[in-house]
Parts: structure tokens; C-alpha cells; sequence
């Protein structure tokens, strides 16, 4: 299969932000499909099916995650065989009146040396008033649980998603997110799959830029939400995911953990 595996510094961007968003990457054919198929009713799968397994060939959900750029992002996360955790068609109804409480999902997540990715496809155009999905850049690594954000009404640089038809993003398990309210006139349509790894998340990408000074500026990201303080944790906590992602113990930014791992005399 064809795959276009993302760079380090595109593994940077997702470590401190959380996600990746692909604009455009699905073709016109496969976004009808997907359409006619979310109107219809998408036949679900069992918890943990292979991946390879989950799709009937003819399905726009084979030809979505077979594409050479979808492929690419979730070999690079995920690697080569992921499991499917679960998929969902989300809708927010015209017109609804309310908004989704911004959330995690599934429960409280203490992983850190793994992480599950959550796929987010949008198969028509998201406008301003379509009730998109609200994201919120660099909170993926707080542990929270289910909605315990939801009284959180705004945030400084919060994303209020609009994008064009055939638009993906790629979640890590952690992000605080919500389907926003709708107030538009149409119905708007997303579908969710949630991948589990089944293999270390170790050097799964294109490491040829790994020494590339962006991805220490990437892992350095101040997110507009975040206190000074707080920031300096995030960068902490990317560190580990960085040092996990690259099995790198060495690695720092501005010897935060080296800092606060330095205990002479022991060995573990
Ligand atoms: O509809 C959306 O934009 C987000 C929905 C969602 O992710 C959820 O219910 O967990």
C-alpha cells in the first residue's frame, strides 16, 4: 500500500498540540459515498477488530483510511496494524439549540507511554455556523475525566473547526473537544473511528528530519489558554511523549526533565 509518513516535525506538531489537521486529503467520489452511507446508517464494528478487517473493500471507510495520506499519518502514530476501538457517525442537527460540553473521551486516561488516535472525518464543507468541533490546542496531555471541562465555556485559542469537504483531523485520545451548536439549516456530519496500537509507538515516521531545530520549537508551543507556569509543565510533559515516541531518554528542551531527573546515585 502507498503511504506518505509524516516527518518529525510533523510528530513534533502533534506532540504539543494534540492533533494534525489535513485539509482537502479525501476526493470528492469518496466524500458522497461517505454521505449516502452516514444518511443511511453505517454498520458498526466489534471493540478491537484489526483494522484490515473492520472495512468491506467497497466501503468509503476502506477507501478513507486506505488513502496514500491517511494511511501515511496513522502508520506514523499508530503503526502498520492498528485495532479499531470503536467508530461513530456524530451529527449536530440543524438549528439544535445547544452545544456539546467540552470533553475527553472515554474515561480518565493515565497512559503516557502510549497513546490511542482518534480520526475525525468531515465530508462536506464545516462553515462558521455549522456547529464544527471545537478543539482546544495542547490539552491532550491534562489528565481529565469524560466532561469534567464542560463548565469551561471558551478558552483562549480554542479552534472553532470550519474546513473544506474531505478534511481530517487526527486526535491524540487526550484532547478536550465538542461538537459545537449548530445554526445553520443543515444537518452537519462527521464520522469518528478510534484506533488502538498493537505495536511500541517508537520511530513509526519519516525520521530523516529529526534533528531539524523545528521540532524542539515545535515541542516549545505556548498556547494562549495556558498561565506561564503551566506551560513549562506542558513542555515537561511533551518531553516525556517525545522522549517515549523517539525512545530517546536523553532528549530535552531547556533541561526541564534533565533537571528534575537527576537523582545521583540511583540507578532506576
Ligand atoms: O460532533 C463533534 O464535533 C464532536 C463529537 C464528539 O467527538 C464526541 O461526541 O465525542
Amino acid at each position: 500500500m502507498e503511504t506518505t509518513l509524516l516527518s518529525s516535525v510533523q510528530m513534533a506538531r502533534f506532540a504539543s498540540h494534540g492533533f494534525l489537521r489535513l485539509d482537502s486529503v479525501v476526493p470528492d467520489d469518496i466524500n458522497t459515498a461517505a454521505m449516502a452511507a452516514m444518511r443511511d446508517g453505517v454498520p458498526d464494528v466489534p471493540y478491537g477488530i484489526p483494522l484490515g478487517k473492520a472495512f468491506p473493500d467497497d466501503s468509503f471507510a476502506h477507501r478513507l483510511v486506505n488513502l496514500p495520506a491517511v494511511a501515511g499519518a496513522l502508520r506514523s502514530l499508530v503503526g502498520p496494524d492498528p485495532t479499531v476501538d470503536h467508530i461513530a457517525v456524530h451529527v449536530r442537527e440543524p438549528n439544535e439549540g445547544q452545544a456539546q460540553p467540552l470533553h475527553g473521551d472515554a474515561i480518565i486516561d493515565t497512559r503516557r507511554d502510549a497513546f490511542d488516535v482518534q480520526l475525525m472525518y468531515y465530508p462536506h464543507e464545516v462553515t462558521a455556523d455549522m456547529g464544527g468541533t471545537l478543539l482546544v490546542p495542547g490539552s491532550h496531555l491534562r489528565l481529565t475525566n469524560e466532561s469534567d471541562t464542560g463548565r469551561y465555556q471558551n478558552l483562549r485559542g480554542q479552534i472553532r473547526l470550519t474546513c473544506p469537504a474531505g478534511t481530517i483531523l487526527l486526535l491524540h485520545h487526550g484532547i478536550w473537544h465538542g461538537g459545537r451548536r449548530n445554526d445553520s439549516a443543515r444537518r452537519r456530519y462527521m464520522f469518528k473511528i478510534r484506533f488502538n496500537p498493537t505495536t511500541p509507538q517508537v520511530r513509526l515516521w519519516d525520521t530523516t528530519d529529526l534533528d531539524d531545530p523545528e521540532v524542539r520549537a515545535e515541542l516549545s508551543t505556548y498556547f494562549p489558554w495556558y498561565e506561564h507556569a503551566t506551560w513549562r509543565l506542558e513542555v515537561y510533559n511533551r518531553i516525556a511523549l517525545w522522549r517515549t515516541l523517539t525512545d530517546d531518554n536523553t532528549f530535552d528542551v531547556d533541561y526541564w526533565a534533565t533537571r528534575v531527573s537527576n537523582r545521583p546515585g540511583r540507578t532506576a
